[in-house]
C-alpha cells in the first residue's frame, strides 16, 4: 500500500478516488470523448467507428471497475461463503449491450450517443463475439454468471483466456472451412489485465520422498513451471449493485528471460521454451460432447485448476485467524463436467503437500467443497487420461488418485465383498491402455453431483452411474445426486436480444420486474386472447423476421419471403441432435411440392427452414450433413415450381450474436434429438421465451418446458426414451421397416439430385449416410440407425402437419405463443442459480447497499 509523506495514507488522493462517474448523458459524452482523445490516441478528425466502439467500451468499465471493486470489498467485509464456478468454456458472447442493460445505462446512453450522431447498434456491431465456449456448456455458465450476479450472489467464474475462440466457420463449395478466431486481435476493452496476480503451475518432474519433522513428506520437483496471469470480466448484476468478475487465466512463461540463455547460443531454446507455454492457453478445442484425449488439453485443464484452486485458497487465507476447518462454510466449487475435476487431486495437493494438513482433515474438507455437474450421457464425452499421461505429466497427481482410489475400494469391499462391481466403481480403468476415469475421480470427491434436466437426472442414476447410486443409496445418501434443471438468462436473451418483446412485457405489467421475476409474466396470460395484444405480439415478430430478413440478405446474400412461417434449427452438428432428419424432412416436403399442380402449391404453408452450426473439425458424418444440407439448399431454392414456398438454407458461423437475431424470429425451431440423448438444450427455452413454438422429442428439457407451458404448445413427437433399446435392438436385426415416403426421399438422394455425377465425391458420402441409416447389424459392431432417424420419421412428418394446420389460424396461434412465453419463469437461470446457491452450495445472497453518492448518481 502507498503511504504518504507523514507515514498515513494519502487522504486526499483517496478523496479523489472516492466518488463515482456521473451517468447523465453529457458526462457520458465527456468520459466518450476523453478515451476517444487520450486512451486511444484518436484525433477529431480521424477515428473509425471501431475506435468510437473501444472508447464507447472503456467509459464503460471505468463503471464497471467502480462495482467491481466495491462489491469485492462488501463482499470481504461481509465475510460471506464464496461460490467458485470452475469450467473450461465460457461463450460470453458481447458485452456491450449486456453491459448496458444490467448497469442501467439504456437511456443516458441512447441519449448521449444519439445526440452525437451515432447509433448504439451500430456500436454493438463493431465487438468481437467473445467465443470462448464450445455449445450449450460454454453458454450456459455464461447464463449462470448473469444470474449470479443479478441475484447478488457472492460468486465468481473461473476459466482460461483462449487466444483463439471457437473457430469461425466459412462454406466453401458447401462444406465446411475452419478460420482461426483470433478475437483478442486489438484487445479487449472489457477485461482488466492483473500483471500483480500470477500463479506458478507445474507440469512433468518428479516426486521426492522426504522426512519433515518426523512425518513423511512429497515434494513435487523439477519440471517446468509456467505462470498463471488473470485477465478480469466485470459481470454486472441487473438491479443491484453488484458486480461480480470471470477471472480467466493466460499462461505466461516463468521468467521473462533466462539472462545466460540471452547471452549464449541457447538464445534460440530459450525463446521456444517461452513460446511453448504461450501454447497453452492459446486455442479452445472445439469439441462439444466428445473430448479429443489430447496432452495440451489436460495441460489446459489442469493450468487453469491449479492457478484458480491457488486464488480461491490465498482468499480464505487471507480472512483474520482463518481455520481451516472454516473452508467447507466459506467456499464452495462447481465443476462444470469433467473437464475441471483434476480440482479433486489438485485440491488435495494444496492441502497436504503444501498447507501441511493431515491426509484425512484434507479429505474431509475437498469432499465438502467441491461438486460436479455431468451434462451428458454420450460415453465419448467421459473424459478418461491415460495413466502413462498422467504419470509424465502431473507425477504427484496420479499418486494421490491412487491413494483416494486404494481408500475407497477398500470401503466398498468392506461393504460389499469383492465381485465386478469393484471394477466398475474403480477410478482406475483396467485394459490396455490403463485410465483414470475423471468422472469417478468427480463423484468420489464431491459434495454433490448433478443432472442438468429432470430425465437427465434420472438417467444419471440408472444408466450412466448406476453402481454409484446404488453405492448412495446403500449409504443413505439418497439426495447426493440430484436435478438442477438449465436456463437461460432473460437479460440476454429477451431484453437484449428483442428490445421489442421486452418493451410489450413491460408495458403490459407496468414495470420491469418481470426481468428478474420472470413468474410475474403470468399477467400475461389473461391477454392471451386480446386482440390488441395480438396486434403487438404479431408486430413484434414481423420486426423480428425484418431484421432476421436484412441480416440474411447482409451476411449470406439470401433472399426470404418474411411471410413465410420461419423454421429454426441451430446447435452443434451432431448425429444424436438429427439434423439430419431435418433435411430429409426438407426433401420430403419438396418433394410433395414437386407432385402438386400450381393451383395445389398455393394453399401449402410458405416455409423457409434455417440450419446452422458448426461441426467439430474431425467429426465426418457431421461434416457430410453440412454438405447435404447446401446441397439441397441450393437444388430447392433454385426451382422455380417451389422456391416460392419452400426455401432452405445453411446459416454459416453460428455464434451468440447470430442467436441473437435468429432466435426472436423464429416461428418454430426444431430440438428432435433422440429420447434420452440431449442431456438438456438450453436454446429450446430461448426460443419458446421469444414466443417461438417447439418440434421436439420427448427428451432433455423439451419434457419440463412442455410440463409449464401445456402440450398444446408444442409438436411432440417420436418415441419415447424408454423404448429406444427395444427399437434399437429390432433395427440391428432388421426388423426396421422403412416409410415409403422416407424411402422415395433416399431414392432422390442416390438417384444424384443433390450431388450426381458433377459432384462424385459428394454422391458418395451422401449414399454412405443413406445406406449406413438402413443397415442391420453385420458381424461385429453396429453402425446403422443408431439415433433412429428412420424409426422417428413418419411421428416427424405428422408433427409438421400440425405445425402447417396449426398456424393458418393466426389468432390461435398468437394465443398459444403468448401462452408458452409468459410460461417460462422455470427456465430462467435466475431459478436455476437460487437452486444451486441453497441445494449445493448453501450460499445467500450479499447484497451491496447503496450509499448516497451512488443514490445521487442514478
Ligand atoms: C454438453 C458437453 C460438452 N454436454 C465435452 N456436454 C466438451 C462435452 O470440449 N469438450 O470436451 C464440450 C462440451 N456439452 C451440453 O451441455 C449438452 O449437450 C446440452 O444438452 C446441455 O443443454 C448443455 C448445458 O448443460
Amino acid at each position: 500500500n502507498v503511504e504518504g509523506q507523514d507515514g498515513g495514507r494519502m487522504e486526499k488522493l483517496q478523496q479523489l478516488m472516492a466518488h463515482y462517474e456521473p451517468n447523465d448523458p453529457e458526462s457520458i459524452q465527456k468520459s466518450f470523448a476523453r478515451h476517444l482523445e487520450y486512451s486511444l490516441a484518436c484525433t477529431r478528425f480521424s477515428f473509425t467507428m471501431q475506435d468510437a466502439y473501444r472508447a464507447a467500451g472503456l467509459v464503460l468499465r471505468d463503471r464497471l471497475l467502480e462495482s467491481l471493486n466495491d462489491t469485492n470489498t462488501w463482499y470481504r467485509e461481509q465475510d460471506v461463503k464464496r461460490g467458485y464456478y470452475l469450467s473450461a468454456e465460457y461463450l460470453i458472447g458481447r458485452h456491450m449491450q449486456n453491459a448496458i442493460a444490467n448497469l442501467d445505462l439504456e437511456q443516458p446512453f441512447k441519449e448521449a450517443f444519439e445526440d452525437l450522431g451515432m447509433k448504439l447498434e451500430d456500436l454493438f456491431g463493431e465487438e468481437a463475439d467473445p467465443a470462448l465456449g464450445n455449445g450449450g456448456l460454454g453458454r450456459l455458465a455464461a447464463c449462470f454468471l448473469d444470474s449470479m450476479a443479478t441475484l447478488s450472489l457472492p460468486c465468481w467464474g473461473y476459466g482460461i483466456r483462449y487466444s483463439y475462440g471457437m473457430f469461425k466457420q466459412g462454406i466453401k463449395d458447401g462444406r465446411q472451412i475452419e478460420e482461426p478466431d483470433f478475437w483478442i486481435g486489438d484487445g479487449c476493452p472489457f477485461e482488466i489485465p492483473r500483471p500483480d496476480v500470477t500463479y506458478p503451475v507445474r507440469f512433468y518432474g518428479k516426486v521426492e520422498e522426504a522426512h519433515e519433522n518426523g512425518q513423511k513428506v512429497s515434494r513435487w520437483v523439477g519440471g517446468e513451471i509456467v505462470q498463471a496471469m488473470a485477465y478480469d470480466n466485470p459481470i454486472p448484476g441487473f438491479d443491484t449493485y453488484n458486480t461480480n468478475n470471470l477471472r480467466l487465466w493466460r499462461a505466461c512463461p516463468s521468467e521473462e528471460f533466462d539472462l545466460d540463455a540471452f547471452s549464449s547460443a541457447q538464445f534460440q531454446d530459450a525463446i521456444t521454451q517461452r513460446r511453448k507455454a504461450e501454447d497453452l492457453s492459446a486455442v479452445l478445442y472445439p469439441n462439444d460432447a466428445t473430448y479429443a484425449g489430447k496432452e495440451l488439453r489436460l495441460r489446459q485443464q489442469y493450468f487453469f485448476v491449479s492457478a484458480s484452486l491457488q486464488d480461491l485458497l490465498r482468499e480464505f487465507i487471507k480472512r483474520p485467524n482463518f481455520k481451516w476447518e472454516e473452508l467447507p462454510q466459506k467456499v464452495a466449487v462447481q465443476m462444470n463436467d469433467t473437464h475441471p475435476t483434476i480440482a479433486v487431486a489438485e485440491m488435495m495437493r494444496l492441502l497436504v503437500d503444501v498447507q501441511k494438513l493431515d491426509w484425512d482433515r484434507a479429505w474431509e474438507l475437498t469432499r465438502q467443497c467441491l461438486n460436479y455437474t455431468n451434462h451428458t450421457v454420450m460415453p465419448e464425452a467421459l473424459e478418461k487420461w491415460p495413466v502413462e499421461m498422467m504419470e509424465r505429466m502431473l507425477p504427484r497427481h496420479l499418486q494421490i488418485i491412487y491413494h483416494i482410489n486404494g481408500i475407497w475400494i477398500q470401503k466398498l469391499l468392506q461393504r460389499w465383498g469383492d465381485g465386478p462391481i469393484i471394477a466398475a466403481l474403480s477410478i482406475v480403468e483396467e485394459g490396455d491402455v490403463k485410465k483414470i476415469r475423471m468422472g469417478h475421480l468427480a463423484i468420489i470427491g464431491s459434495n454433490k453431483i448433478n443432472g442438468v434436466a429432470a430425465i437427465h437426472t434420472e438417467i444419471i442414476k440408472k444408466e450412466t452411474f448406476p453402481e454409484f447410486y446404488k453405492w448412495c443409496c446403500d449409504n443413505g445418501e439418497h439426495n447426493k445426486i440430484v436435478n438442477m434443471t438449465n436456463g437461460v438468462t432473460p437479460r440476454r436473451w429477451v431484453h437484449c436480444a428483442n428490445p421489442a418483446l421486452s418493451e410489450i412485457f413491460t408495458e403490459y405489467l407496468g414495470s420491469q420486474e418481470w426481468l428478474t421475476d420472470m413468474t410475474k409474466l403470468k399477467v400475461m396470460l389473461d391477454y392471451k386472447e386480446d386482440p390488441k395484444l395480438h396486434d403487438k405480439w404479431m408486430a413484434m415478430k414481423k420486426g423480428c423476421k425484418a431484421k432476421l430478413a436484412d441480416w440474411l440478405k447482409s451476411t449470406m446474400d439470401l433472399e426470404i419471403d418474411q411471410d413465410a412461417l420461419i423454421d429454426i434449427q441451430i446447435k452443434r452438428i451432431h448425429e444424436y441432435k438429427r439434423q439430419l432428419m431435418n433435411i430429409l424432412f426438407v426433401i420430403h416436403r419438396y418433394l410433395e411440392l414437386k407432385k402438386k399442380s400450381p393451383g395445389e402449391r398455393a394453399a401449402v404453408q410458405k416455409r423457409v427452414v434455417l440450419i446452422g452450426g458448426k461441426a467439430a473439425s474431425a467429426y465426418v458424418n457431421a461434416k457430410i450433413i453440412i454438405k447435404l444440407i447446401n446441397n439441397v439448399a441450393k437444388v430447392i431454392n433454385n426451382d422455380p415450381d417451389t422456391k416460392q414456398y419452400l426455401k432452405c438454407a445453411f446459416v454459416p458461423n453460428y455464434c451468440v450474436s447470430a442467436a441473437q437475431v435468429m432466435i426472436p424470429a423464429s416461428d418454430i425451431s426444431e430440438h428432435i434429438s433422440t429420447a434420452g440423448t440431449e442431456a438438456s438444450g438450453t436454446s429450446n427455452m430461448k426460443f419458446v421465451m421469444n414466443g417461438g413454438l417447439i418440434v421436439g422429442t420427448m427428451d432433455g428439457a423439451n419434457i419440463e418446458i412442455r410440463e409449464e407451458c401445456g402440450p398444446e404448445t408444442m409438436f411432440i413427437f417420436g418415441c419415447q426414451e424408454n423404448e429406444v433399446a427395444g427399437i434399437s435392438a429390432r433395427a440391428q436385426e432388421g426388423h426396421y421397416p422403412i416409410d415409403s415416403r422416407l424411402q422415395a426421399v433416399f431414392d432422390e438422394i442416390r438417384n444424384g439430385k443433390f450431388a450426381g455425377q458433377a459432384e462424385p465425391e459428394a454422391q458418395a458420402e451422401f449414399e454412405s449416410i443413406v445406406s449406413r441409416l438402413c443397415n442391420a447389424r453385420a458381424a461385429g459392431t453396429w453402425d446403422g440407425d443408431k439415433y433412429l432417424v428412420i424409426y422417428d420419421f413418419p411421428s416427424f412428418i405428422d408433427a409438421q402437419a400440425r405445425v402447417d394446420q396449426t398456424y393458418k389460424n393466426k389468432s390461435q396461434w398468437c394465443k398459444l405463443s403468448i401462452q408458452a412465453a409468459a410460461s417460462m419463469a422455470q427456465f430462467s437461470t435466475d431459478r436455476t442459480m437460487r437452486e444451486y446457491a441453497k441445494v449445493i452450495w448453501g450460499i445467500e445472497p450479499a447484497r451491496r447497499p447503496v450509499d448516497e453518492e451512488m443514490q445521487a448518481r442514478k
